[in-house]
């Protein structure tokens, strides 16, 4: 295509666009060379037609839109079904920077290494611009993104997670703080998929993969790595984290954010149903957000404050049913794109944990027929719905508010069969971050690489932490200075197991019995024994009525083992060696105490 045309092609930005943005899209046009550049408006009008483009170039599956008004299904390559962190890098001029859990480029060598795979790469194709806000509006937080793609699934999905469209242009003006989101699914080929971060240019590249967390760039990439650096420098917090209200009987709201590892429950306890029992006395829980939050320190109050820098949630699907979280069943009712998920005969959708009884037949993710006798999974494991947050029947009236809501809690939550029990206060703050540290969970179906292995994953920021984890690390600590009140921080997990390998505590609604306790310790209310590890319930102090557990049952989910304990301070070691002279000195008395107490 000659230089002319494209001239002519991107010429059409719209009038409120803004000058370092339209530069840096030509900059880019003339690498990429596209057949068309498409402005995308965020309008409802742009929205069906992209849909309708979509379904007619297969990326999309029309379904049964009498069951699921707006739904549509799309397939991932079967290469791409999750976020690929091997394939991540943070990219900065020095190692250090990037630390020692992150995978590191240095940043001239990862722009000479990326631009040879994005030159012409978008030939024969479309280049959309999405304009993008993270946050509320109006929040002096929020952020503006530009994602550069050439999957139309990325701007359908970007339009639910994101605030996209005018509203950035408005929050933008003529600033060129923005953040530089590079996109292109390329030949979608592990061998050829970077997901690079280059948090001193505010940018992002990311090329090879259409998935999830690798390729909405303003999810993971910039709410979390971009934001994260972003964060330490400015005195703020983003973190992996879910947030909820729960309102009392009387009425008091608390909020409470929770850090559980990816696929370790974050969307199912911030879309919590109480039990009828509490729903009866006037419990209520509402989601601010499920995946991502940005705390800071309020000056007026001395309080941390929150928002959900997204619009959507991007949630797993198997497992998800009206038993276990019927908000999210409600949520993904209409206006949904679905992932990987099985296609029944009537246009309806299927997924492991759906139904008790599976269906007869039904395509499978990948496209073939599927009985339940396959042997395979209908549906991947990792399969997603991308749903719009006022689709969710207990959004939290605060869910847009640009002033976010005061947090009173913290909860670090992993995926442990054994060992952990199921809920422990930590001392005070700087006991919280070193549990936060060393929380350990089995790893999921959430990103590619082996599963049900316990690893280190703190804070549930392994994958996401954009700087090196010894500063992240001295940043909580340090965030404490800055509250006069500070949110008590909890420890949770609801995937203790038997020795059968079964669940020891039912989960979902039923959390809202631990909830309870959490609640009433920070509001004073609730006693609690002190054991090596935290404060704990005592018996009885945990809700049971109406569940088939007994005392005894719950005893040994709350059980510690001081072998067991001995063994997971060596298996922390694995994180503190990673981090060796640079260890911030809190963590090592932190060690030392846990050790001298038990
Ligand atoms: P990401 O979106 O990957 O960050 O995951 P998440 O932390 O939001 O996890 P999610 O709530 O989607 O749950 C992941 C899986 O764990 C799903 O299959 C759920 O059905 C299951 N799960 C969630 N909460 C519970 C629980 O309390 N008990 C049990 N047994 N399973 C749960
Ligand atoms: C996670 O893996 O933590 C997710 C899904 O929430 S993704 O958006 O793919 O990162
Ligand atoms: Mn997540």
């Amino acid at each position: 295509m000659s230089n002319s045309t494209l001239q002519n092609e991107i010429s059409t930005p719209p009038k409120i666009a803004n000058a370092n943005v339209t530069a840096w899209v030509q900059n880019c046009a003339s690498l990429l060379n596209p057949d068309r550049v498409v402005w995308i408006d965020g309008t409802a009008a742009e929205r069906k037609r992209l849909i309708a483009q979509a379904v007619e170039e297969g990326v999309l599956i029309q379904l049964n839109q009498q069951k699921l008004p707006g739904c549509y299904l799309h397939r991932s390559n079967s290469n791409d079904v999750a976020r690929s962190e091997h394939l991540t890098f943070i990219c900065t001029p020095s190692e250090d920077m990037a630390g020692p859990t992150n995978n590191w480029l240095e940043t001239k060598a990862a722009y000479a290494k990326l631009r040879p795979l994005f030159d012409g790469c978008m030939k024969g194709r479309t280049m959309y611009v999405i304009p993008f806000v993270m946050g509320p509006i109006g929040s002096p937080l929020a952020k503006v993104g530009v994602e550069i793609t050439d999957s139309i699934y990325v701007v359908l999905n970007m339009g639910i997670m994101t605030r996209m469209g005018e509203v950035a242009w408005k929050q933008l003006g003529d600033s060129d703080e923005f953040t530089r989101c590079l996109h292109s699914l390329g030949d979608v080929n592990p061998e050829r998929r970077y997901i690079a971060h280059f948090p001193l240019d505010n940018t992002i590249w990311s090329f090879g993969s259409g998935y999830g967390g690798n390729a909405l760039l303003g999810k993971k990439c910039l709410a979390l790595r971009i934001a994260s650096v972003l964060g330490q420098q400015q005195g703020w917090m983003a973190e992996h984290m879910l947030l909820m209200g729960a309102t009392s009987p009387e009425g008091k709201k608390t909020y409470i954010a929770g850090a559980f590892p990816s696929s370790c429950g974050k969307t199912n306890f911030a879309m919590l149903i109480p039990p009828k029992k509490y729903a009866d006395e006037g419990w209520k829980i509402t989601t601010v957000g499920d995946d991502i939050v940005w705390m800071w320190v309020d000056e007026a109050s001395g309080r941390l404050r929150a928002i959900n820098p997204e619009s959507g949630y991007f949630g797993v699907v198997p497992g998800t049913s009206d038993e276990t979280n019927p908000n999210a069943m409600a949520a993904m009712s209409r206006d949904t794109i679905y992932t990987n998920v099985a296609l029944l005969p009537d246009g309806d959708v299927w997924w492991e944990g759906r139904t008790k009884e599976p269906p007869k037949e039904a395509i499978d993710w990948t496209g073939k027929p599927w009985t339940p006798s396959s042997g395979t999974k209908a549906a991947h494991p990792n399969s997603r719905f991308t749903a719009p947050m006022e689709n969710n029947p207990a959004l939290d009236p605060a869910a847009n508010d640009p002033n976010g809501v005061p947090v009173s809690a913290i909860i670090f939550g992993g995926r442990r069969s054994k060992t952990i029990p199921l809920v422990f206060q930590a001392f005070n703050w700087v006991h919280g971050v070193y549990l936060g540290a060393t929380l350990g969970s089995e790893t999921t179906a959430a990103a590619t690489g082996a599963q049900g292995i316990v690893r280190r994953d703190p804070m549930a920021m392994l994958p996401f932490i954009g700087y090196n984890i010894r500063d992240y690390l001295v940043h909580w600590f340090r965030m404490r200075k800055k509250m006069s009140d500070c949110p008590r921080i909890f420890h949770v997990n609801w995937f203790r197991k038997d020795d059968q390998g079964k669940f020891l505590w039912p989960g979902f609604g039923e959390n809202m019995r631990v909830l309870k306790w959490i609640i009433d310790r920070c509001q004073g209310r609730a006693y609690a024994s002190e054991t090596s590890i935290g404060w704990m319930p005592r018996p009885k102090e945990i809700d049971l009525e109406g569940l088939s557990i007994t005392d005894d049952q719950l005893r040994q989910l709350q059980s510690v083992s001081n072998d067991e304990v001995k063994a997971e301070i060596l298996s922390q070691e694995e994180l503190f060696l990673k981090l060796a002279g640079d260890l911030p000195k809190e963590m090592i008395f932190q060690r030392e105490l846990l050790v001298t107490r038990l």
